[in-house]
């Protein structure tokens, strides 16, 4: 696969009807191809970084009016020579150019093979590479920002320190295997105990920071949870500000999951507005629906239980119900909210009195009205980023490279527990070559055909 001798193309452009479409070629005759089709200047003695205006021949026929930039080598993205055709952004006329530029000898390229190349020719680490990707795909601020911030090379940098500091330790150990006979050490262990603290904390805190950074790339789920009639599709049709979902007095209205997204404050939400749940229902369609949101429940990152309080001023086993769910949860570890509805016609006073020992739990709204949406919104935020939403540092977002750092961890603990028993130094050295390995997989200092094979399959042809 990491064949780096033939030129690839691809359309780099979304397809469907736009503006612009692009073509992009990489490779030694890169720019060679793009000459061969194209009627204006020759393009073969054109100086890099350079744009020309002519149009793409077929044999006698005019495909399109285009503008080429030309990149060269190593000075581009891939690190090889670049010729962009920008064309009219038609399917029809970026499929001619692509066979034309195919027909010149170039091959289609496989979905991230630019930037594999980019990563192959030195121009990024791969954990820079996997950013491009995540960059492509960010839907929200913090999304984005953590993306930025590894493809720029913080998180990279961040690694590179930790490798080269215990890459000196290792070798003073190996030197006092050296002279082993002799009895000396080189490598002071005190200093060595304060070094495997110091990357054990920097890497907890990297691993720590996967969680918010799955949130942050895949976004949160939130199930809206309740009995038939307590206001759920309102409630999304508020939080969205647009008639989303269906809203009837009908018990039941709701039968299928609805997911919308939201985004709060830069943070990505796909609320689930769910079928009312009702034990004894006899509606074959209601009771798949029902199947439904529990199974929302049981996969969202939070739940938001909502009640009716029109209800629960006039029956108790409402605010028993609640209080039971509230211990569910507690008891379960999953993340919710109590939202209180239909406060506007309850009152505050009812509300306040009856879920007086959850207050700090519950909420109380008015979804038709749209009362105190904006701090239920604030609690979904505050649920999840917890603070932990900063400006500065490195968020890790890639099960990959989290995987990676859980085995730095065990590294460090084995080597820390080696000092511990007084080990000897080449047992040790071991421990520290297995942490090392690990510190490299992630920006592909370490690594194998197929885990680039894999890694790049994910993403986007023409990147
Ligand atoms: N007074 C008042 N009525 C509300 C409020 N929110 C919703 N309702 C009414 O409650 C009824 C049920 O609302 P829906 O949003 O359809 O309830 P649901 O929970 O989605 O119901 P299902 O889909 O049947 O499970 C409708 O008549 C709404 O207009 C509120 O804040 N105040
Ligand atoms: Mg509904």
């Amino acid at each position: 696969m990491t064949n780096l001798t033939d030129t690839i193309v691809a359309i780099s452009t979304p397809p469907g009807e736009g503006a612009i479409g692009i073509i992009r070629l990489s490779g030694t005759d890169a720019i060679a191809i793009a000459a061969k089709i194209f009627a204006g200047k020759d393009l073969s003695t054109q100086a890099a970084n350079t744009l020309h205006f002519g149009k793409i021949m077929d044999g006698s026929t005019v495909v399109d009016e285009v503008v080429v930039s030309l990149f060269k080598g190593p000075k581009s993205y891939t690190g090889e020579d670049i010729a962009e055709i920008s064309c009219h952004g038609s399917d029809y006329v970026l499929q001619q150019v692509l066979n034309l530029c195919m027909a010149g000898g170039a091959r289609i390229a496989k979905p991230g093979e630019f930037t594999l190349r980019a990563f192959m020719h030195g121009k990024m680490d791969l954990a820079q590479a996997e950013a491009v990707a995540d960059l492509i795909a960010s839907h929200s601020a913090t999304a984005h920002r953590a993306a930025i911030h590894t493809l720029r090379g913080g998180f990279s940098e961040d690694l590179k320190q930790m490798r080269e500091q215990l890459i000196q330790f290792s070798a003073l150990i190996e030197l006092e295997l050296d002279f082993s006979q002799e009895d000396v050490e080189f490598a002071d262990r005190t200093k060595f105990y304060d070094l495997i603290a110091r990357l054990t904390l920097a890497t907890q805190q990297l691993a720590d920071s996967f969680r918010l950074g799955n949130v942050i790339k895949n976004g949160v789920s939130v199930a809206i949870i309740g009995r038939p009639n307590a206001g759920k599709s309102t409630l999304l049709n508020a939080l969205l500000n647009e008639e989303r979902a269906i809203v009837s007095d009908i018990a039941g209205t709701t039968r299928d999951t609805i997911e919308e997204t939201l985004n709060i404050n830069g943070i990505l939400f796909r609320l689930i507005d769910t079928a009312g749940i009702r034990e004894h229902s006899v509606d074959v369609i209601e009771l798949q629906g029902i199947e439904r949101s529990v199974e929302a429940m049981n996969k969202a990152d939070v739940v938001v239980y909502l009640f009716d309080l029109v209800e629960s001023r006039k029956h108790k086993d409402i605010s028993d119900e609640v209080f039971h769910k509230r211990d569910e949860f507690e008891k379960a570890g999953i993340k919710y909210v109590l939202v209180g509805n239909k406060v506007d016609e309850a009152g505050e006073a009812h509300a306040k009195e009856a879920f007086m020992s959850v207050r700090e739990k519950v909420f109380f709204i008015s979804a038709k009205s749209k009362e105190s949406i904006g701090s239920l919104k604030q609690a979904l935020y505050n649920l999840v980023a917890e603070g932990r939403v900063k400006q500065e540092g490195t968020i890790v977002t890639n099960a990959r490279h989290y995987g990676a750092l859980t085995e730095v961890l065990k590294s460090l603990l084995d080597i820390k527990t080696g000092l511990d028993n007084n080990i000897p130094g080449d047992l040790i050295s071991l421990d520290i070559r297995r942490c090392l390995y690990y510190l490299g997989e992630i920006t592909g200092e370490v690594t194998t055909e197929d885990k680039l094979d894999y890694i790049f399959s994910k993403f986007c042809i023409g990147k």
